[in-house]
């Protein structure tokens, strides 16, 4: 079994939900960037506050800020873990590699969650965070395509990248993301 996995794909794919049941049953770390953010808002902290505002427009918080956040909790920590929403940007890609060039370690699988834009938005607009409204939504899916997407090929290059159909239910989709893991 894999022991150090990122998770990669659009808001609404449903990294957050299967990034939990996987590590969950193979007794990971997972690290959601997304998650760790919103505690710090719920916490009223500095950086939640410097975070809250730039969530809400749906936008990238600051790569400073969420890397401190990555290296806290991964410095220190021996076993596997799971990276769900982290790196999001090619900047963050390559201080992660810094980081685990440090803590020599490596990534050994990068899953990529693949579905359409219309799935998505019905998905998100279900949810109902508060980043979950329409125009939020689309102004997420554009930030994806410019900032994100460009780690496809990036992981791609680097022979860690396998992409999974991330339509259908939530146990189809995990068994898929198993095998891949396994
Ligand atoms: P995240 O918290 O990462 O959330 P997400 O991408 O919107 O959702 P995810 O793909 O995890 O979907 P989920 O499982 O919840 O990001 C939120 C914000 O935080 C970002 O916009 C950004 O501002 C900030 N942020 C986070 N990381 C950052 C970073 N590294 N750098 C800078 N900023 C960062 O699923 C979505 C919905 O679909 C749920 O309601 C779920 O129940 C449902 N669902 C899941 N699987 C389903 C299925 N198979 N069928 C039907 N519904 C399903």
């Amino acid at each position: 079994m894999k022991q150090r996995l990122l998770f990669l794909g659009p808001p609404g794919a449903g990294k957050g939900t299967q990034a939990e049941r996987l590590a969950a049953s193979q007794g990971l770390l997972h690290l959601s960037t997304g998650d760790l953010l919103r505690g710090e808002v719920a916490a009223a902290t500095e950086l939640g506050c410097e975070a809250e505002a730039v969530m809400a427009r749906g936008e990238l918080v600051s790569d400073g800020l969420v890397l401190a956040i990555v290296r806290s909790r991964l410095e220190g920590h021996s076993g596997g873990w799971l990276l769900d929403g982290f790196p999001r940007n090619l900047a963050q890609a390559e201080a992660l590699n810094s980081l685990l060039e440090d803590l020599a370690q490596q990534i050994e699988l990068v899953v990529l969650m693949e579905l359409d834009d219309d799935r998505l938005i019905q998905r998100l607009l279900g949810r109902g965070r508060a980043d979950d409204n329409e125009a939020v939504i689309r102004h997420r899916l554009e930030v994806y395509r410019e900032q994100t997407e460009p780690l496809i090929s990036y992981y791609r290059q680097r022979q860690l990248l396998e992409p999974v159909e991330a339509s259908g239910s939530v146990e189809a989709i995990a068994a898929r993301i198993l095998e891949l893991t396994s």
